[in-house]
């Protein structure tokens, strides 16, 4: 079934909006600068640590903050830097950073320069940023650590410009070639973002100028965003969350933003108060951090305050509604399409859903499998499928803000989406209502804290180990992470012990970013399988 459009629950001016993807995001942003000058745009508070003072001095903007026309200068600069050091329009450009001004402006000079933005994780490890490099050859990477740069370096099978974010400082004026700033067009590749990898190595999400720009602008429109709103922002900036959603919708709406590089539900609540913020953005693990932060109240002043990435429980919902007075709105998306659905701004925010379409976004729920939805299905199919209101099927979208397939995949596993639908792999189900609920996952996936761990590659490195005949990766319930990552393990000996379990964790610490890591292990005799051999997940959990 068709859930109902997004004309039915947003204002006109919303849905009038051209969702076609005519444009890009840089060239946007620039006209957006030209006319915002020296209004501030980003505060830098990554480094508030060397620079206690200039937090919370809203009054003047040279402190600590960026205006749009300084923005404009730097990102022009830098991307002037990424053509001086080889790079050639449709050249990948692999960015792993830790959050600070400087990277970010590197970021948005990829995009200016028409170069592809590919984010690393800046706490993988040798071998997960060595998949990266090694898949998508880029020919620059914006590392900002000598070990990370060096990992890059072994595992690059093309040319390698390897640099340190701070690309501004090193322009050299009056050098940039003219006329190739901001030329990319909306069906040139902007952005290719690793995910999904259920065969055990992460794939790369290939999203268009034009993908971005409707994804994005489709927030902006629904969300009412305008230049007079200041959102602090928290989230890592290598996922759609934090970079998409956080700062280039932030940038497309000619607002503001307070970088504060990490998350920690004091300096949030500071942040809100002393800058006089209407927005923040989070993964559920951060409301339940807030929901227990001195001076959490701060959150009910803001204009709105938005979860995403995993699902936020409806008891932590009214948890937050409850001690700050602020209804959290949830919204829903994936890395290859962007945003999908939302809570409404102007009407009920309803706990345990994810609301409605966005602008310019179809979304149906129909079966899955027999080749449904990547490959297999026609246009308009979903319809007269049999299911329905309250009925739990496969969640397929559609729409100028979807990929059309993973980076130099083969044609069975390249997510192109059939008839323009593309398969999210997540279950779910309308209420009478109309808003879209999510009721699991056919794909394996565990959700820990916002960030996504495919099992398979988890399974990858542990089963290496000497010691392990073999292991299964599962997630367990957790209030905190919602999911936290569980090792269920069949040692070589037949025995296993705690000593073993802590063995296996710094062998995965190893190889794996901290947040893939189990977090338990547990020993088993034998897995459950099917008579098939399959291994029986559910089992486990
Ligand atoms: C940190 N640790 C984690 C996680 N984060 N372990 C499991 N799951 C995690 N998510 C580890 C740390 O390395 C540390 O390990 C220990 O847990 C305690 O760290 P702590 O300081 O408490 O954590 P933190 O650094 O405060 O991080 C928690 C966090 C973070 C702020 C919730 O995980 C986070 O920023 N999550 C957001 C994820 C996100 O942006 N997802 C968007 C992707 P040790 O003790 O060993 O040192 S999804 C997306 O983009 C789609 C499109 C969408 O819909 O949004
Ligand atoms: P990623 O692969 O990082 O793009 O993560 C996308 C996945 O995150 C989706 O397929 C969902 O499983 C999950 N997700 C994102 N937002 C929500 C939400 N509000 N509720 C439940 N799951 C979500």
């Amino acid at each position: 079934m068709l859930l109902r459009p997004a004309a039915e629950h947003l204002p006109a001016s919303a849905t009038s909006l051209d969702m076609g993807a005519s444009g890009t995001l840089p060239a946007a942003w620039v006209r957006t600068w030209a006319a915002a000058g020296s209004a501030p745009v980003l505060f830098d508070a990554t480094s508030a640590a060397a620079r206690p003072d200039s937090i919370g001095s809203t009054a003047s903007p040279s402190d600590g903050w960026t205006s749009a026309e300084a923005l404009e200068a730097a990102t022009r600069r830098a991307a002037g830097r990424l053509w001086q050091l080889g790079a050639a329009p449709g050249d990948r450009v692999v960015w792993s950073c830790r959050p600070s001004l400087d990277a970010v402006v590197a970021a948005l000079a990829v995009l200016r320069a028409g170069l592809v933005l590919v984010p690393a994780n800046p706490d993988y490890r040798a071998r997960e940023l060595g998949h990266v490099v090694a898949d998508v050859r880029p020919a620059v990477a914006v590392i900002d650590e000598p070990a990370r740069a060096a990992w890059a370096s072994a595992a690059a099978i093309a040319p390698l410009a390897v640099a340190g974010p701070d690309l501004d400082g090193r322009a050299a004026a009056g050098e940039l070639p003219g006329g190739l700033l901001d030329v990319a067009s909306p069906s040139d590749p902007a952005l290719i973002g690793y995910t999904s990898g259920t065969t055990g190595a992460p794939k790369g999400a290939v999203l268009t100028h034009g993908n971005l720009l409707a994804g994005v602008g489709s927030l902006v429109a629904a969300w009412r965003w305008e230049d007079g709103d200041r959102l602090v922002h928290a989230l890592p900036l290598f996922h759609a969350h934090g970079l998409c959603v956080g700062l280039f919708g932030t940038l497309l709406a000619g607002a503001s933003a307070v970088l504060l590089g990490r998350f920690d539900p004091q300096a949030v609540v500071d942040a809100c108060g002393r800058h006089h913020a209407t927005l923040f953005f989070g993964v559920p693990t951060m409301y339940h951090r807030l929901a227990g932060a001195p001076g959490a109240d701060v959150l009910g002043r803001l204009r709105l305050a938005v979860s995403g990435s995993a699902p936020l429980p409806p008891a932590l919902h009214r948890r937050v509604s409850e001690l700050t007075g602020c209804v959290v709105l949830e919204r829903y998306g994936l890395t290859e399409t962007l945003m999908n659905t939302s809570n409404p701004v102007d009407g009920e925010r309803r706990p345990g859903t994810v609301g409605f379409p966005l602008p310019g976004v179809e979304v149906r729920l129909a079966r899955s499998g027999s080749g449904s939805g990547r490959e297999g299905e026609g246009e308009g199919e979903g319809e007269g499928e049999g299911e329905g209101e309250g009925v739990a099927a496969e969640i397929f979208v559609r729409g100028p803000n979807v990929s059309g397939g993973y980076w130099e995949r083969p044609a069975a596993d390249a997510g192109r989406p059939a008839g323009g639908w593309f398969a999210t792999g997540d279950l779910g189900a309308v209420d009478t209502a109309g808003y879209l609920r999510i009721l699991g996952r056919s794909k394996e996936l565990v959700i820990s804290g916002g960030f996504n761990v495919y099992p398979a590659e988890v399974e990858d490195v542990l089963g290496a180990h000497p010691a392990v005949r073999e292991v299964a990766v599962t997630g367990t319930p957790s209030d905190e992470w919602g999911e936290v990552v569980t090792a269920w393990v069949v040692p070589s000996d037949g025995g296993g012990s705690p000593d073993l379990g802590r063995v296996l964790q710094r062998f995965a610490a190893e190889r794996l970013a901290p947040y893939k890591c189990p977090r338990i292990v547990r020993f088993l005799p034998a897995l459950p399988r099917t008579a098939l051999g399959k291994v029986q997940r559910a089992e486990l959990r």
